[in-house]
């Protein structure tokens, strides 16, 4: 044989062949989580579809507006919501979904089979920044249910992040990229558009222990309690021995901001202020799931005092600060905002 295998195996693992063979970890693996994955990988392929016509198209105008065809134009974010309901709500493996853009739960439509998943996601994540072409994204969630059968309930998706089965976001950016974990790494993959095919680029990303980046909005500093203001000055400071001052990055879209923190170490920050005690970013749709992604990696997530994971949820769209990357940063950041620094 001219090429080894395992040269070829590295270089054309797909998303799909990636699934398939984590589930061989899984002895008991009934193959419907796989399928859970692969509908999601659907779903972003189509949203990256319209993503990539924003531009082109006006796609990004108000929902009651007409296009060429006749067909009422959706915003994107509208348009990301309702593509990853339908593409997962016949796959009979959910009980029920929950979505950032919808107040209450959305329910698998009766003719279809209910199944023992729960899928919350954030669809178009960082949707304040189409209009400048900056990378969006979605996050995803995925819990098994708690009740017995039938249709999902509020139990079943308000678990706290620990019991998360697996997780993930989709970066639509330069290039698109489907990064998930189902508790064994973190692995990224990149659309190769060409063959429409997600082909893995980042196998088992572990996040460097300590970085030297911060990304926070700081407009927000005079609303932040001392603790705060003091770490970001920290932060700023000049000492050699500590690596400081950081760098300040800050793309003002979660997605694109946690895969650099991901990538390059740092940490990541939306703090509560005097306006918003909690922050903006929901335990959820976004805190949740990028906390277990960064986990995976090997990094930490906190609210400032509490690990993400463990807060037990109590509405669907509850808020919690969060900050999120490399672990030596997310302690500094906790040591600083309970006092001991
Ligand atoms: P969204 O879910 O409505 O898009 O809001 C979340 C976004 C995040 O992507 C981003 O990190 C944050 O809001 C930015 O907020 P701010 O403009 O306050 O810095
Ligand atoms: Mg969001």
């Amino acid at each position: 044989m001219k090429y080894p295998p395992t040269a070829i195996a590295s270089r054309f693992m797909t998303l799909e062949r990636h699934i398939e063979e984590g589930k061989r970890l899984h002895p008991g693996a009934t193959g419907e989580f796989s399928r859970l994955l692969h509908g999601l990988s659907l779903a972003a392929k189509l949203v990256w579809r319209e993503v990539t016509k924003a531009g082109l198209v006006n796609i990004l105008g108000a929902t009651d507006r007409t296009n060429t065809s006749g067909d009422v134009v959706k915003k994107l974010d509208e348009f990301a919501d309702e593509t990853i309901y339908k593409a997962m709500d016949h796959v009979g493996h959910l009980c029920v979904m929950a979505s950032e853009e919808n107040e209450d739960l959305l329910h698998i439509p009766e003719q279809y089979p209910h199944g023992k998943y729960v899928l919350v996601y954030d669809p178009l994540d960082g949707s304040g920044n189409i209009d400048a072409n900056v990378t969006i994204g979605s996050i995803f969630s995925i819990h098994k249910r708690i009740t017995a059968s039938g249709k999902g309930t509020l139990q079943d998706v308000l678990q706290p992040g620990c019991k998360q089965a697996a997780a993930g976001y989709v970066l639509y950016g330069s290039s698109m990229m489907f990064v998930y974990s189902t508790g064994q790494g973190v692995h990224g993959f990149t659309l190769d558009p060409t063959v429409g095919e997600f082909l893995c680029s980042h196998e088992n990303i572990r996040i460097p222990q300590r970085g030297q980046i911060y990304s926070v909005n700081e407009g927000n500093f005079n609303r932040w309690e001392p603790a705060m203001q003091r770490y970001l000055q920290y932060l700023k400071q000049e000492d050699e021995s500590t690596s400081r001052p950081y760098s300040a990055r800050y793309i003002g879209s979660l997605v694109a901001d946690v895969h650099r923190t991901l990538l390059y170490g740092g940490i990541y920050c939306y703090p509560g202020d005097r306006k918003n005690p909690n922050g903006k970013l929901r335990l959820m749709y976004e805190n949740n799931p990028l906390a277990y992604i960064v986990e995976q990696a090997g990094g930490a997530a906190s609210n400032g005092k509490q690990r993400i994971l463990d807060i037990k949820p109590e509405t669907l769209h509850q808020r919690t600060p969060l900050f999120i990357g490399s672990i030596e940063d997310v302690k500094l950041a906790e040591e600083f905002l309970s006092g001991k620094r």
